[in-house]
């Protein structure tokens, strides 16, 4: 028996990124994994795009009895309050958190916030299809639950083996139009300023390991998809929907070389014209395989060079060097295909001279596009964050508050004047609230709490 019959899932509002959002990918698969089920409801609500009203009318009208929120962690203060929404409109409706923050942090969030019933962790289809069909909750891997008020984390859950067999994002139960087109060039005729920005990926997760991501934490490794079916889902988008701008959203979208040649093969032989971007790893790519991405309707490729400065890619562990970012940028710009550098600028322990050696490599490399924050934020579930715990810079505990991402200034051992001044101001500041303290209890705990500090701090200082 079916535990649930009327499912909303939701992109939370107000989490878009410089103005800008896309269709969220993850949701249409969900939606088009449960809808093998016909007797299932299921709604897709961009709330990102569409807003907070229109969600919450949608929600009135369809009542649902299973809300599926989905968040990163910027945005998962949005996607809590789409939970607390929830629960206040419709007390028995369950609520279900997947993506990226929940996967990882999912001790917290069910520990701190009742209104979350269940998280997915990782990889949602099936798990998410076990829950609405009504399976034992104990027998359903991937999942966490309460039982008595008590936290359950079941074990993990096998990933999908074949995604080809995954049925294609369910695009139908959106509106593509609300997404607006996200381009400022011409590509063989297409003017990207005026086609709506379609979305596909060909691979789930990555082969690197890179000490600012957290990739691997979901996805757990590299799968890839067949290039003919992918080029289905192109022809689908184009049949359908009349779509001539994709973009492929994978985290290394030519991790298997044969399938991506495979697919632009078969584009190129379907006679299919669409303006392609992608993104991926610089030792990833050869002449050959870029030749046939610029026959397919590859027009742009970026590429997360991070550093100009040698030591700092083996620091963060990018399994790159600078010939291999010269000899992509090369066979990219020979290829035809606009060359994209994705830097990072402020990461710990970087030198003057270092940021120097970035900017020089930038000037060398004389990228068509560059993208950059121009500073480094630190997210749970990867080695840095591990790093930043470890100096003292801040704990789970961060993620309680509102503030997105933790922007990072300084203070991983190495950058010994930042954390000199850290370390000034952790001084003034737990000198000062000890003082302050209202009864001797806090004040003794105060000063246990200091002394820890102190010596954490000295610690790093000296390592
Ligand atoms: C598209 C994208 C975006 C889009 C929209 C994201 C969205 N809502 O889908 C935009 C541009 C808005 C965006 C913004 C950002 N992004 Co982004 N983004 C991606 C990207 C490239 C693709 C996402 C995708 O479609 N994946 C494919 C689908 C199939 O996977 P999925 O979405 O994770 O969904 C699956 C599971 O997670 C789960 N699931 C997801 N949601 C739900 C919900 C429920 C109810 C259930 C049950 C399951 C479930 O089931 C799905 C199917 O298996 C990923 C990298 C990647 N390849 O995944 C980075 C990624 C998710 N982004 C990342 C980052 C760093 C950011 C930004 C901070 C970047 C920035 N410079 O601003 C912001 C933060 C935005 C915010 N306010 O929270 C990081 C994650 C960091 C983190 N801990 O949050 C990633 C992993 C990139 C990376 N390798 O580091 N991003
Ligand atoms: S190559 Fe990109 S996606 Fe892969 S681990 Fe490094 S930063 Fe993450």
């Amino acid at each position: 028996m079916t535990r649930f019959t009327r499912i909303a899932l939701v992109n939370p509002p107000n989490v878009e990124q410089g103005g800008y959002t896309p269709s969220p990918l993850g949701l249409l698969y969900l939606a088009a994994y449960l809808r093998r089920d016909k007797k299932l409801k299921i709604k897709v609500i961009d709330a990102a795009r569409l807003g907070e009203k229109e969600m919450k009318n949608v929600f009135k009208e369809f009542r649902p009895d299973l809300v599926g929120i989905s968040s990163l962690t910027p945005g998962r203060y949005e996607a809590l309050k789409v939970a607390a929404y929830t629960k206040k409109l419709y007390p028995h409706c369950k609520t279900v958190l997947g993506g990226i923050h929940p996967t990882i942090m999912w001790g917290q969030v069910m520990t701190y916030y009742p209104q979350v019933d269940y998280i997915v962790r990782g990889e949602g289809e099936e798990t998410l299809w076990e829950l609405v069909q009504g399976k034992d909750l104990t027998k359903i891997k991937g999942l966490v639950w309460r039982k008595n008020k008590k936290v359950i984390n079941n074990s993990d859950r096998v990933l999908i083996k074949d995604l080809n067999k995954i049925p294609f994002p369910a695009w139908d139960m959106i509106d593509p139009h609300i997404y607006p087109p996200l381009g400022k060039i011409k590509v063989n005729d297409i003017d990207l300023t005026k086609e709506t920005r379609y979305t596909i990926i060909f691979s789930r997760g990555c082969m690197g390991c890179c000490t600012f991501c957290s990739s691997w934490k979901v996805w757990k490794g590299y799968r890839y998809r067949t290039g003919k079916n992918v080029a289905d889902e192109v022809e689908m988008l184009v049949k359908n929907y009349h779509a001539k701008h994709i973009a492929f959203y994978d985290d290394t979208l030519t991790g298997n070389r044969e399938e991506i040649i495979s697919f632009c093969k078969e584009i190129v032989k379907r006679k299919l014209k669409v303006a392609f971007h992608g993104t991926t790893r610089v030792d990833k790519v050869d002449k050959e395989l870029l030749l046939w991405m610029k026959k397919a309707g590859f027009y742009e490729i970026a590429y997360g060079i991070e550093s100009g400065s040698p030591a700092m890619l083996i620091k963060i562990n990018k399994r790159t060097d600078l010939q291999k970012i010269f000899t992509a940028a090369k066979l990219t710009k020979q290829a035809k295909i606009r060359f994209f550098a994705l830097m990072m600028y402020g990461l710990p322990t970087e030198t003057k001279q270092e940021r120097a050696m970035s900017d020089r490599l930038v000037a060398k490399l004389n990228p068509d596009g560059i993208g950059t924050v121009g500073e480094v934020w630190i997210f749970p579930g990867t080695a840095l964050y591990e790093r930043a715990k470890n100096a003292g810079l801040l704990d789970d505990n961060f993620w309680l508050g509102k503030k997105p991402y933790y922007v990072y200034r300084g203070g991983i051992g190495g950058d010994k004047f930042n954390r000199l001044l850290q370390l000034k101001d952790l001084l003034t500041f737990s000198v000062r609230s000890t003082f302050l303290q209202q009864t001797t209890e806090d004040f003794f705990a105060r000063i246990d709490h200091l002394k820890t500090k102190v010596n954490k701090s000295f610690k790093t200082l000296i390592n």
